[in-house]
């Protein structure tokens, strides 16, 4: 009998979980017996991603059972981490923080958020909450060193953030892919799994796709035709594009025309920029230049896609907006097969308010004290953070709240940060691991493992190849003493905003659901809270945020609409279909239009009048992403970790040749910044001239606790990478195309 309940007991349960750990966002199954982990697998009946999974997704196995991974709040005391109890930790910080705000001011406390915010419903609503209750101008975040270019030439564009066109893959027929790598990045601000599964079909149906990079990438690979670019040169290109395509009378908007404003101050700044005069700074030849224009314009269901590496350089802003600009002249924006907009079921900007109209947005409403630099979204640059700690004044940043984030190797110049850090009053680090960035605070609270956390993505389904809805309950019980995210987050909140680290914080946040929710609801006020009363946390602002969403039961007046029970019970997600035109219904400018032609961005392009006198490097760095690694914080995984060392600089043979190199030699990678030995790699994969170097490595600091990560360190890249060099419209750090020279040692 004894043996029979045992056996019943440790049956094997799949749980369904979407992963967190990257933007691809994969339906997986959790094959669990007990708290035993069996195995992690793509779930194959998931609407979204339909049982595609990476190294990266079995690895969260590795990372719920990380020995290295925090379970308790720890205090650093005589130099050295103790673990304490929550209460404790609260008390420590209703003792610190409230003083120095009152003493220095709230602008005297910083916050930086990092990217795994973005995939944790708790982190992203709550340190929004949080970051409110403070008032502090000096919020940042991993935006200004990834995607804040699109999100402002967007916002320019069709009046809020978000509003991000994606290709429709499912229906394309050309594919340009310039400066991203799907392949191994499984996508971004584009939530495509499965991409190679999805080319494949592409190219069955006799598409064709192009990438420009100047690394023969894996998504290169796969590519009917690559073609290297200079880095940091898109701006030229892109430009030649649009120049060809008024040049050679191929402008055609389509159903967009009565919709766009600004068409002939587009033309009138394109003039200057014939394909012949850009060539030589992209190296991409003129021909070759109008011929991509040409294909763009002239095959039906054709889309050209930016991301990254258009976003992190100089001129990243104007680069977002020319990838737009040459959808909507090619008549290949809102239409099938082209760039659409995806309806995302909850927390959309663009699903809200008045259809067609609305506000827009606005950036530089406040400025960075030391260098001036305009809030965009915000948020400041993540480049002026050392100095806004090291510059002595009013308002120098004195304490610091880090939320999932680790700019000492994520940001440039992190040396440079590292020392600063070292300097604050207070420093307080919401994270899961001491590493880099938060063997630097005094103390540090833990969030759940992933598979003891409910996840719903707010932001990807903005993003996602096709429509959907779902939602994962946690796999696992977490430890009934330990506060989920949002708790930690809303209570610091509440010592900030006085009411003391006892404070009731699910009581407090009944009231301020209330508050929301009379704002919006007027009459239906006390109905809708009725209504999801018996929810609290993430949970509730979900159900609310889907209830009243574009496929929302509209809290019963639309029996048939969506709301949280109904997405809770379907396992695999629900399909919301394949991407529909929304123009002019998206927009949220105060004109009702497509603004093509903002001034903030004509304006920019002397800019790139001025950069076309400069000298080019002979040598520069780019960055790579890889498969086994996710940004800074994935190399203490074993499943990830094992295989050949992965932090080498690529190079290609005759740049080798030229500096007296061999394949597996040390060398020095070096600029005004700073050096790195590096182990060299010979690739012919790269452009002649130009380096490449994974980022998030540099796991060799004192003081860290990552076993796994320390063992086969790497090098910091961002140790070559100066703070001093942003994008200034978005205030994007610039990581890629910098100047180097390499020698043997
Ligand atoms: N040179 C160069 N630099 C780059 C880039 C590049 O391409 N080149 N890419 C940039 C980009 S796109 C990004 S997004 C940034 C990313 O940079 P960051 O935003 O700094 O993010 P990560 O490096 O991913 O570090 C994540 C942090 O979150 C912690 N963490 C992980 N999971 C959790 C969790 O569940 N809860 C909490 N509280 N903490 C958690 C980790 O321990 C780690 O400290 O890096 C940027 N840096
Ligand atoms: N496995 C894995 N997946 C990830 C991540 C990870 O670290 N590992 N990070 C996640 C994050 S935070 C993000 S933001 C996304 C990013 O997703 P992607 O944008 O797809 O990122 P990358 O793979 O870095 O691809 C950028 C490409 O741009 C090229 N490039 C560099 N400089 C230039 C340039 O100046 N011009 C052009 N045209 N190309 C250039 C690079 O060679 C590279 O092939 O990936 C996410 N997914
Ligand atoms: S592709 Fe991204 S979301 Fe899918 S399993 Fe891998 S890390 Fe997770
Ligand atoms: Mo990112």
């Amino acid at each position: 009998m004894k043996h029979h309940l045992s056996r019943k007991l440790a049956m094997e349960h799949i749980a369904y979980r979407t992963c967190p750990l990257c933007e691809a966002c994969c339906g997986l199954e959790i094959h669990h017996r007990d708290q035993e982990i069996i195995a992690i697998r793509g779930n194959p009946k998931d609407v979204f991603s339909a049982g595609y999974i990476c190294p990266k997704g079995v690895s969260l196995k590795d990372l719920h059972q990380d020995p290295d991974r925090l379970r308790k709040p720890v205090v650093k005391r005589d130099g050295k981490f103790e673990a304490i109890s929550w209460d404790e930790a609260f008390a420590i910080i209703e003792q610190r923080l409230p003083g120095l705000i009152a003493q220095n001011g709230a602008d005297s406390v910083a916050c930086v958020v990092g990217n795994p915010a973005a995939h944790k419903i708790g982190l992203l609503l709550y340190f929004a909450r949080m970051a409110r209750s403070l008032g502090s101008r000096n919020i940042y975040s991993a935006s200004t060193l990834d995607q804040m270019p699109k999100q402002l030439s967007s916002g320019l564009l069709f009046g809020s953030w978000l509003s991000i066109p994606v290709p429709d893959i499912e229906r394309s027929q050309l594919l340009v892919i310039l400066g991203g790598n799907p392949m191994v990045s499984n996508g971004s601000l584009w939530t495509v799994p499965d991409f190679r599964g999805k080319a494949k079909a592409l190219h069955a149906r006799g598409g064709k796709i192009v990438v420009i990079d100047p690394r023969r990438s894996e998504t290169a690979e796969i590519a009917d035709a690559h073609h290297f670019i200079r880095p940091g040169s898109d701006v030229y290109l892109l430009l030649g594009m649009v120049h060809t395509l008024f040049d050679e009378g191929l402008v055609r908007l389509g159903a967009l025309a009565e919709h766009v404003h600004g068409l002939s101050e587009v033309q009138t700044a394109a003039a200057a920029f014939a394909p012949e005069q850009m060539a030589g700074r992209c190296q991409i030849d003129a021909a070759q230049i109008r011929q991509l224009a040409r294909d763009l314009a002239q095959t039906e269901g054709a889309v050209l896609y930016g991301r990254i590496g258009t976003c992190t350089q100089e001129f990243g802003t104007l680069a977002s907006w020319l990838i737009d600009v040459m959808n909507i002249l090619c008549g290949n924006l809102d239409v099938a097969g082209g760039a659409m907009f995806p309806k995302a079921a909850a927390f959309a900007a663009n699903t809200e308010g008045k259809p067609g109209i609305g506000r827009g947005i606005i950036s530089g409403r406040r400025h960075s004290r030391v260098a001036n630099a305009p809030e965009v979204l915000g948020e400041l640059p993540l480049v002026c953070l050392a100095e806004e700690i090291e510059t002595p004044g009013a308002g120098q940043v004195k304490a610091l709240i880090t939320v999932a984030s680790n700019p000492v190797l994520s940001s440039p110049n992190g040396p440079r940060l590292s020392n600063a850090f070292e300097q604050l009053d207070f420093m307080l680090s919401i994270d899961i691991y001491i590493n880099e960035t938060t063997r630097h605070a005094d103390l540090i609270l833990p969030g759940l493992s992933p598979l003891e956390d409910l996840h719903f993505d707010v932001a990807f389904p903005q993003f996602s190849y096709r429509n959907y809805a779902r939602f994962s309950a946690p796999v696992f019980a977490a430890d009934t003493s330990r506060p989920a995210e949002w708790e930690i987050l809303l209570r610091i909140a509440a010592i900030i905003e006085g009411k003391g680290a006892a404070c009731d914080i699910h009581a407090w946040e009944n009231e301020l659901i209330a508050e929301q929710v009379n704002k919006v609801a007027g009459a239906f006020a006390p109905a809708v809270l009725k209504m999801t009363q018996h929810l609290q946390g993430p949970e509730r602002q979900i159900d609310l945020a889907l209830r009243a969403g574009p496929y929302g039961d509209q809290f019963g007046q639309r029996p048939e609409g969506l709301n949280l029970a109904k997405v809770k019970a379907a396992q695999d997600g629900i399909d919301l279909g394949p991407l529909q035109p929304r123009l002019p219904e998206l927009l949220r400018t105060p004109s009702g239009k497509i603004e093509l032609a903002p001034a903030m961005l004509l304006q920019d392009l002397t800019r790139v009048q001025a950069a076309l006198q400069q000298p080019m490097p002979a040598l520069q760095l780019i960055g790579r992403r890889q498969v086994r690694s996710g940004n800074s914080w994935m190399h203490n995984l074993p499943v990830l970790a094992k295989g050949p060392f992965r932090c080498t600089a690529l190079i290609h043979p005759q740049d080798a040749a030229n500096a007296g190199l061999q394949d597996g030699a040390q060398a020095k990678l070096s600029n005004q910044q700073g050096e790195l030995l590096v182990q060299v790699e010979l690739s012919d994969a790269m452009m002649p001239g130009v380096i490449s170097l994974p980022h998030g490595w540099g796991h060799d600091l004192a003081n860290t606790q990552m076993q796994v990560a320390s063992e086969r360190p790497g090098v910091n890249l961002n140790a070559l990478l100066s703070d001093q060099v942003r994008d200034p419209l978005s205030g994007n750090a610039v990581l890629s195309g910098v100047a180097v020279q390499i020698c043997a040692v």
